[in-house]
């Protein structure tokens, strides 16, 4: 199948994006970028406005750009409706239900359902969402419900009318659209057929490796990523604790630690966030409970920092209170991203932090943040200031490693009440972005030493 734009600038083949967010919208502009027509589909109207207008909804780098352009070449339009196409890639939120983390696999099966109508005989179907395991194929078995008069992989093998495969996104919120690109792709066929015909499609763009391999392999390799990455915090964040109840520094401690050639322990902080590592683990858990001891628990630690640094910033209030005789203690929290140097706020542990702070608070709770220009909805009793203005409070808790904040360390380091969640007054190597390169290096070499 061909999908590159050949002669007369027209794309010989389209695609629909089912999901304008923050996948499925850089996929749309990568791939329109890239030749391949492309229309993209959402359920808000006002989504679907913003595209055509050529601006953007999210917060991504380099995003806009690449958005404007495709609009205005015509090769990405928005719509509510899908239409016939020769490829088509859900992209779209599989959230939790129930009390134990259930997936939700309910805007999978809309989507499925919304473009079955109008599928015909040699397409593609991908799902892209991170989703549990067995999901690609229930979402064929939604297709398959739907049109009768086609045939699916799990009827008629790698003799189907429609191929359908699951390419989980590994894209780095902050490096979207260059990870997009340089990535290796996992590419999980319900049949080989299958396989190909999505490797084909994402070797339009993708520079990195297409692996192929099957549909439940490609669904547990995408969440076995994230739950990797969330033990290893989660060692990290269970040390702080234990570090800081014994009287130990623990950033020097780590520091000391991976001088070890084969250790390589990551970064405590004021808990997990974003929509990735702090919710796939749990549908390894949903799956197989009973063997999922491990991944459970690291999430359970994990979702415990944020109340152990609120626990922390009491007691530090409480020592404030004492001198002021009877004035309110004013806090700071400095930083409300989920993760350093960006403005995503999305399930960030530092803005639920600081949310709860400032409903305890009597006086507003000061807040730095210097990647964003007004305060979320919701932060009542807050205001947000410069980093000089929130030293002034009685007790600061540095809740993000924000490169301003680590260039500020010694300012925070002669106030006399700080909480650092995140190292910034470590003073070590590990915790300062300006010798990141080097850590990332030395990262690079133990793993080759390690293989
Ligand atoms: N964090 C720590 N300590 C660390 C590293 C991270 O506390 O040493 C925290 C961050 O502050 C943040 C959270 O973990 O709150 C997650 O940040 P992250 O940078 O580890 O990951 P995400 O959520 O931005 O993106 C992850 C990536 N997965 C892996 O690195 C295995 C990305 O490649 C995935 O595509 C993305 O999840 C996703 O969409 O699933």
């Amino acid at each position: 199948m061909e999908y590159l734009v050949v002669t007369d600038g027209k794309a010989s083949k389209e695609i629909v994006v089912v999901g304008l967010g923050y996948i499925g919208l850089p996929t749309a502009a990568v791939f329109a970028q890239h030749g391949v027509k492309v229309l993209g589909i959402d359920v808000h109207q006002s989504v679907v406005d913003t595209i055509n207008r050529g601006e953007i909804h999210i917060v991504e780098p380099d995003l806009d750009a690449a958005v404007h352009d495709a609009v205005k070449n015509g090769m990405l339009t928005a719509s509510l409706e899908p239409r016939a196409a020769d490829a088509f890639l859900i992209a779209v939120p599989t959230p939790f239900k129930g009390h134990d983390h259930e997936p939700d696999l309910s805007y999978i099966e809309a989507a499925s359902r919304k473009i079955a109508s109008v599928l015909k005989k040699g397409d593609v179907v991908i799902l892209e969402s991170t989703s549990p395991v067995g999901a690609t194929e229930k979402m064929a078995d939604w297709l398959a419900e739907e049109r009768p008069d086609l045939s699916f992989p799990q009827q008629a093998g790698a003799a189907s009318d429609i191929r359908i495969a699951h390419c989980p996104e590994r894209v780095l919120p902050g490096k979207v659209m260059k990870e997009l690109i340089s990535n290796d792709r996992i590419v999980g066929g319900m049949t080989e057929p299958c396989g190909r015909a999505a490797k084909e499609l994402y070797e339009t763009f993708v520079e990195g490796d297409c692996i192929l391999t099957n549909v439940r392999a490609a669904e547990m390799c995408k969440l076995a990523e994230n739950a990797f990455r969330d033990v290893n915090i989660a060692f990290a964040n269970e040390l702080s604790l234990i570090c800081d109840k014994q009287g130990i520094d623990i950033w020097e401690l780590i520091e000391l630690a991976n001088r070890h050639p084969r250790v390589d322990i990551l970064k405590p902080g004021a808990g997990v966030g974003g929509h990735c590592i702090a919710v796939d683990p749990w549908f390894i858990v949903a799956g197989a409970p009973a063997e999922s001891r491990l991944i459970r628990t690291a999430r359970e630690v994990n979702n415990y920092k944020p109340e152990w640094v609120l626990e922390k910033v009491a007691a530090a209030a409480k020592d404030a209170a004492a001198s002021k005789h009877g004035a309110p203690v004013t806090i700071a929290a400095l930083g409300l991203a989920f993760k350093p140097d960006i403005d995503d706020l999305r399930e960030s542990p530092a803005k639920r932090i600081a949310s709860i702070l400032a409903e305890r608070s009597d006086a507003p709770v000061l807040v730095a943040e210097p990647n964003i220009e007004a305060l979320p909805e919701g932060l009542d009793n807050a205001e947000l200031v410069s980093l000089e203005r929130a030293l002034e409070a009685d007790v600061v808790v540095v809740l993000v490693g924000h490169r301003e904040f680590h260039r500020n360390a010694g300012l925070l380091a002669r106030h006399g009440a700080v909480i650092d969640a995140v190292g910034v007054l470590g003073g070590n190597a590990l915790a300062t972005p300006d010798v990141r390169p080097v850590d990332e290096e030395r990262r690079s070499e133990k793993s080759a030493a390690i293989a």
